[in-house]
């Protein structure tokens, strides 16, 4: 069996004109550090990077040790090859600058470097998810490239992707044609096409909450759950199940694979919070991958990928996944 790896899908798109050589080499550069990203996390206990680094994030969570050594491995592998205008992670404030030492791009590349990190210390699957746009010109032409940059709507993101690092590491990828998955073969090192054409089943009988805040939640999201959880003998008629993992890159993963619908939404707990989500480099990149594999995703009121983003860091509900259970919960929205 003829075997495609990462870099032959990357040239046989470059080829097809669907991304051009700096986009390529910006994918590669990203999967190669997914790889470091996925080799520090599998060795588990064995090295010190389990546990708490001791500071902050911007959004005032414990970063965990391995949280930090992500971020680091991807700013470094990202930062010299020129093809970036500049980084945006959740781990920083502002926007990380391309030193002067190397050339500038012209992309924008955002990213959550290790997604589910609470899960990290209990050997569950953990995550990276990525974003890239391009830098608009006026800010290219500036020394520093502000937060100003990044606001761009989900509907602009070039390519989005992430790494689920799980029993394998496996990297999604979609250049808005498709979305194709890669496993790592651990015996050459390379990503391989596993999965063609991702397809998210319409229908599914699978959801994915926290119920815990269930108290907080608006009635419209009270009302569908409700319907799940009466199943056969409630409106729907018919039985769910419930799968939560608490990584959203894997419980995305699941839903990509075989249907499901996701939901972190809006609720009361915190009113300053929107939702619990940051939509640069959680929702917007998920949300483009299960478009593009025939799903969708909302906030409940509208598309996330039409969400004008107006902060770096700012949070919005996600509810995503197969499309007829998507589109039900948004409904109930509407009134
Ligand atoms: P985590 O805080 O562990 O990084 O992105 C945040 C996230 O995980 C998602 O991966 C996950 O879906 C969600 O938060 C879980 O949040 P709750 O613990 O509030 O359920």
């Amino acid at each position: 069996m003829s075997r495609i790896t990462l870099s032959h899908y990357l040239i046989q798109q470059q080829r097809e004109d669907r991304i051009c050589a700096e986009l390529r080499f910006l994918v590669e550069v990203v999967a190669r550090a997914v790889k470091a990203i996925g080799n520090a996390v599998g060795k588990g206990g064995l090295t010190n990077s389990l546990g708490e680094a001791g500071g902050e994030n911007v959004q005032g969570e414990v970063q965990k040790k391995l949280d930090v050594i992500a971020n680091d491995i991807l700013l470094e592998a990202n930062e010299w090859g020129g093809h970036l205008a500049a980084m945006a992670s959740e781990e920083m404030d502002l926007p990380h600058q391309i030193p002067n030492r190397y050339p500038k791009g012209e992309f924008l590349l955002l990213f959550d470097p290790l997604d589910g990190s609470s899960n990290i210390d209990v050997n569950i699957s953990v995550g990276t998810i990525f974003s890239v746009l391009r830098c608009p010109e006026q800010a290219s032409a500036t020394a520093e490239i502000g937060e100003e940059a990044f606001l761009q709507a989900g509907s602009q993101q070039l390519v989005a992707g992430y790494a689920v690092y799980g029993a394998a590491t496996q990297l999604v990828l979609t250049v808005g044609n498709g979305v194709q998955a890669f496993t790592v073969d651990r015996e050459t090192g390379s990503f391989v096409l596993t999965s063609e054409s991702m397809r998210v089943p319409e229908d599914t009988k699978e959801y994915a909450i926290n119920a815990s805040n269930a108290r907080w939640w608006e009635a419209p999201v009270q009302r569908y759950i409700g319907e799940l959880v009466a199943g056969k003998s409630g409106a729907r008629e018919k039985d769910f199940n419930m799968r939560w993992v608490g990584s959203m890159v894997a419980d995305v993963h699941r839903i990509l694979t075989r249907g499901g619908i996701f939901m972190y939404p809006k609720d009361t707990k915190d009113p300053t919070k929107p939702g619990k989500l940051r939509l640069m480099y959680e929702a917007n990149p998920m949300a483009m991958i299960i478009e593009q594999a025939g799903g969708a995703a909302t906030t409940g009121y509208q598309r996330i990928l039409d969400v004008q983003p107006e902060l770096l860091h700012q949070r919005v509900p996600v509810i995503l996944g197969s499309k007829n259970e998507v589109e039900r919960v948004t409904a109930y929205h509407q009134g």
